[in-house]
């Protein structure tokens, strides 16, 4: 048995109770094959692969809080520290009820080559909790962070793992879990990033996963000789990466038709009006039934539904397979002609084969959606140095490392002859760094 399928297997029975983490390594170890099988021997001799697989450590832990009812509630903390071979742990932190070990583990191994390609020095890591900050109050709210931070400032540290946003986490989260890691620590440093403008916080970082992810596709219609300029755009999520993929696609010209939220999803012949969403979303953070209300032009749906609306680029923005293989189809019918991920892993395997199959341009989301994190370690820089820089600055760095990694993914699909193949390329150029800098480091 090949080795690539020796880990697999032995990856597959270790973990059979976490799909989304065998999904993912199975994406990463399939693109990896011509890496491997060129090494094979040595590989299989270092155990790198196995050792890939294996988080270096994960914490979970109890997180009990008093509710406003003065009920005590106890969720479940997570910390996955996957691999700090290329600099010290980075990954957001999700609050979502359907957290649990395996999706920690998809999301911080998924890091691992995403914080890679982002040619600076980061290692990965992921965390979060079964909390649902939706429909709480900002003191039970605060109540939960306060309590997960009691635990997580232990594993922590600014040169050791920088924890950051994800689902359900965001400003008003960090600003409560950076309060209590100064009282508890004493110490005033870039431990978390995604601050508040006013303790440390970098410009640029709120927008930058939604305009990486912008960037990104504009470069690569570009380098098929087209441009995102009039192109009719579909976006799922509603969230952090939703609003800032809405607004940079709004401005290179593109008309966007849709969002959703968990509950529905909109359709705007008009394209979607952002300032209506971001109050919406961000001030008051409704439904998107609260849109329709106030623009009667456009279509709300319940459930889901957008990649039924015809578009020439899709940009999955929501969450973990999302986008399935009918889906898939739905696009290829119309015509689309790029899906680009600002989720994590919101394409299923068998419709990212589709997608491929039916010669549709696909970044995934460790590429596309790597403008996130790369921003997030400009704020770690900036922190280090006690400055901060200008929007312009750090706008202008973020649009060079994504144009870089492009260009990266592109030419390390070529060298293994498999130009236009976007996960090999990308899967294929993150290992690379990862894989040099563990075997430099010998066994640890
Ligand atoms: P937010 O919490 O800001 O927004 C998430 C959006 O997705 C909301 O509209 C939410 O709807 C919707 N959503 C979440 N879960 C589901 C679900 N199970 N079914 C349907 N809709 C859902 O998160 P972000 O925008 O920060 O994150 C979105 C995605 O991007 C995630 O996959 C995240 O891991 C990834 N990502 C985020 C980065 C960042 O910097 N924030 C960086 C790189 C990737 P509702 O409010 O109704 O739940
Ligand atoms: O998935 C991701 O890359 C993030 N949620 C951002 C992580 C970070 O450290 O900024």
């Amino acid at each position: 048995m090949s080795y690539v399928d020796e880990v697999l297997r032995r990856v597959s029975d270790k973990n059979y109770s976490e799909p989304e983490f065998i999904q993912a390594v199975t994406e990463v170890l399939e693109s990896l094959r011509p890496v491997i099988e060129k090494h094979e021997d040595k590989y299989r001799k270092e155990a790198l692969l196995e050792r890939l697989t294996e988080p270096d450590r994960l914490v979970k832990f109890k997180v009990p809080w008093v509710d406003d009812n003065g009920n005590i509630q106890v969720n479940t903390g997570y910390r996955v520290q996957f691999n700090n071979s290329i600099g010290p742990y980075k990954g957001g932190l999700r609050l979502h009820p359907s957290v649990n070990t395996g999706i920690i583990k998809f999301l911080g191994f998924e890091q691992v080559f995403k914080n890679s390609l982002t040619g600076l020095p980061i290692g990965g890591g992921k965390g979060g909790s079964d909390f649902d900050p939706k429909g709480k109050s900002d003191r039970e709210v605060m109540a939960f962070c306060n309590s997960f931070m009691t635990e997580l400032y232990k594993y922590i540290g600014a040169d050791c793992d920088v924890p950051a946003g994800d689902i359900g986490t965001g400003a008003r989260e960090i600003g409560y879990l950076y309060g209590m890691y100064k009282k508890l620590t004493g110490r005033y440093e870039g431990v978390l990033t995604g601050k508040g403008l006013s303790y440390g916080g970098s410009l640029a970082r709120k927008e930058a996963t939604g305009y990486g992810l912008v960037y990104i596709t504009d470069e690569l219609l570009k380098d098929h000789n087209d441009s995102l300029k009039g192109k009719e755009v579909v976006v799922s999520g509603a969230g952090n990466v939703a609003i800032y993929a809405i607004e940079k696609a709004t401005q290179l010209g593109a008309k966007v038709l849709t969002c959703s939220d968990s509950t529905g999803w909109i359709y705007d012949p008009d394209g979607i009006d952002l300032e209506l969403l971001k109050e919406v979303k961000e001030e008051k953070r409704e439904r998107l039934t609260a849109y329709k209300a106030k623009k009667p032009n456009a279509e709300y749906y319940e459930g889901k539904g957008v990649w039924s609306v015809k578009c020439d680029v899709a940009l999955p923005c929501a969450t973990q397979n999302e986008l399935d293989l009918d889906d898939a189809k739905m696009l290829v019918e119309n015509h689309v002609l790029a899906v680009c991920e600002g989720a994590n892993m919101p394409t299923t395997l068998e419709a990212t084969e589709y997608l491929k199959e039916n010669n549709v341009y696909f970044i995934p989301g460790k590429a596309a959606n790597a403008g996130g994190v790369a921003t997030s370690a400009l704020e770690m820089s900036q922190n280090s140095e006690r400055l901060s820089w200008t929007f312009e600055e750090v706008d202008s760095k973020l649009h060079g490392i994504m144009t870089n990694i492009y260009k990266n993914i592109s030419d390390a699909a070529i060298r293994y002859d498999c130009e236009g193949d976007y996960v090999v390329g990308a899967n294929i150029a993150g290992f690379e760094k990862v894989c040099d800098a563990m075997l430099s480091q010998g066994l640890y």
